[in-house]
């Protein structure tokens, strides 16, 4: 737990230099910041949205809803619960989940994309 919290400091820093927020093309599920990728600057983008006092409003809100439950919602106590959207996108990541919107990871969207 203790290594995550260091990587997402890590992240965070680089994602406030990462090039082609401003022009940022919406409409991949799971791509928060419209590069055209799902990567772990979109999960530091989810949670730097759920961040308080200052929450970052990401370039693509709607892709967010990883998991294509009609809303986009983080659980700080339980961030690998992929009922979640964070948890969704961390399984997703790093532990080998089906990808945004594929909830039962057979190759095909579950539901209409995400914009
Ligand atoms: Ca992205
Ligand atoms: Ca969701
Ligand atoms: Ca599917």
């Amino acid at each position: 737990m203790k290594k995550f919290l260091v990587l997402m400091a890590g992240t965070a820093v680089i994602f406030l230099f990462a090039p082609g927020t401003a022009s940022a093309e919406c409409g991949m599920c799971g791509d928060l910041n419209g590069d055209g990728e799902v990567n772990v600057f979109d999960m530091t983008a989810l949670i730097d949205w759920f961040t308080y006092p200052n929450p970052v409003v990401p370039a693509c809100p709607y892709a967010g809803d990883v998991n294509c439950d009609g809303i986009v919602n983080v659980n700080y106590a339980d961030v690998y619960n992929p009922n979640w959207d964070l948890g969704y996108l961390i399984q997703y990541l790093f532990m080998g989940g089906p990808p945004p919107c594929d909830t039962d990871d057979d190759g095909n969207p579950d539901c209409d994309p995400c914009n």
